[in-house]
């Protein structure tokens, strides 16, 4: 009787065995709840398990290589441990150990000596040991005192979290400037300097029911479930960063725990935050500000490599540097004006030779933004 129950059951619910599973996965994909990520990072696996397809036209992956470095497990990710994660930058560190060293500690023993006080009163005071209470209704000295704990704990507090503060939003004179663009439900990165822009989508697991033909499904290579994304922000290691974050339609948030990052991104509206580590590695954050059915499924993950591979990457995304075309523009310039002049004039009277196009005058114009890995349709 209980057997045919659960038979009508399903078949009201129309549950048949690819039907059941695809229940079964949709919470998971679509639950922010499952954003704790479950599997460890297996370094090695990534490439020999299950490598992955590469998008039509777009170059095999080579994990380990610059964009596609490998995470480290704990690092720039969640991995269980309770309290924050592992910080990398300076402002981190101080963030950390105000908490950890001040904070907690003050909580700790606020939290003891009210707890005493609590016990004391319940035994010293109770109605059996005092039938006639007393009727005292002022004391001066634990009036005072009560007035200026409370303000002197707050003052303790107050110093080293404005200093705090301050070396959050003072930073130093930058290396390298990020503009960050929260999109429903992506983010797009542009380095100015650099001419380089490309959109970052979160990779979909292999079995997921919504990830089309041509998206590269996730690995462990490339980063825990719903913390992966098909392209990187790669940043070079012991640079100042300025990210200047804006939105193009709600408001989201650029955060990124491992750089004690998080700053919203508001349409309209240009924010600025920073970071500089040392560091190098793969640090992962998400989208903090409610934006949406898919605000769950836009994670951010940078990648701190050496200046070197930092270079490679921005040439491999079609962008330049700086100083590479400043050098290459004044080269140009130096064998325009070497150039004999034949234009028919006078020799003796030739004018200064104008600026041919392709010149340093032409070159200082801003780099047009090289959409090349901007090609993604993973909506
Ligand atoms: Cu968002």
């Amino acid at each position: 009787m209980r057997l045919i129950g659960w038979a009508i059951a399903l078949a009201a619910a129309g549950m048949t065995p690819a039907a059941a599973q695809n229940t079964a996965t949709a919470p998971a994909q679509n639950s922010a709840a499952a954003a704790a990520p479950t599997s460890s990072v297996t370094p090695s696996a990534g490439t020999a398990q299950n490598p992955g397809q590469p998008d039509a036209g777009q170059p095999a992956i080579v994990y380990g290589s610059v964009g596609h470095a490998l995470p480290t497990p704990g690092i720039g990710q969640p991995d269980g441990r309770k309290g924050i994660q592992d910080q990398v930058t300076p402002t981190g560190n101080e963030a950390l150990a105000f908490h950890n060293n001040w904070l907690l500690t003050l909580c700790a023993i606020i939290s003891v000596v009210v707890l005493v006080l609590l016990i004391v009163a319940l035994v010293r005071f109770r109605r059996g040991a005092n039938p006639t209470p007393s009727r005292n209704s002022h004391n001066t000295l634990i009036e005072v005192v009560w007035t200026l704990l409370p303000v002197l704990i707050l003052v303790a507090i107050a110093i080293p979290s404005i200093r705090l503060l301050r070396h959050q939003y003072s930073p130093p004179p930058a290396d390298l400037t990020v503009k960050v663009t929260g999109h429903q439900w992506y983010w797009s990165y542009e380095l100015p300097d650099y001419g380089v822009t490309f959109d970052s989508y979160m990779l979909k697991e292999k079995n997921d029911p919504t990830r089309q033909s041509n998206q590269r499904p996730r690995t462990d290579a490339d980063g825990p479930p719903l913390l992966a994304v098909d392209n990187r922000l790669v940043i070079p290691a012991g640079k100042v960063v300025k990210f200047i974050v804006t939105a193009d339609d709600v408001i989201h948030s650029f955060a990124v725990p491992a750089f004690w990052i998080k700053q919203d991104a508001n349409p309209g509206q240009l924010h600025e935050t920073w970071a500089v580590t040392s560091r190098e590695g793969v640090y992962f954050g998400q989208c903090s500000e409610l934006c949406g059915a898919r605000h769950g499924f836009m994670p951010i993950a940078v990648e701190v490599t050496s200046p070197a591979k930092f270079a490679q990457w921005v040439a491999q995304n079609g962008g330049h540097m700086p100083g590479a075309k400043a050098a290459a523009a004044s080269t140009t310039a130096t064998a325009a004006a070497a150039q004999p002049n034949t234009g028919g004039t006078a020799a003796g009277n030739a004018p200064p030779a104008p600026a041919v196009p392709g010149s340093a005058v032409a070159n200082t114009a801003p780099a047009p933004n090289n959409k090349n890995v901007s090609n993604r349709t993973n909506q």
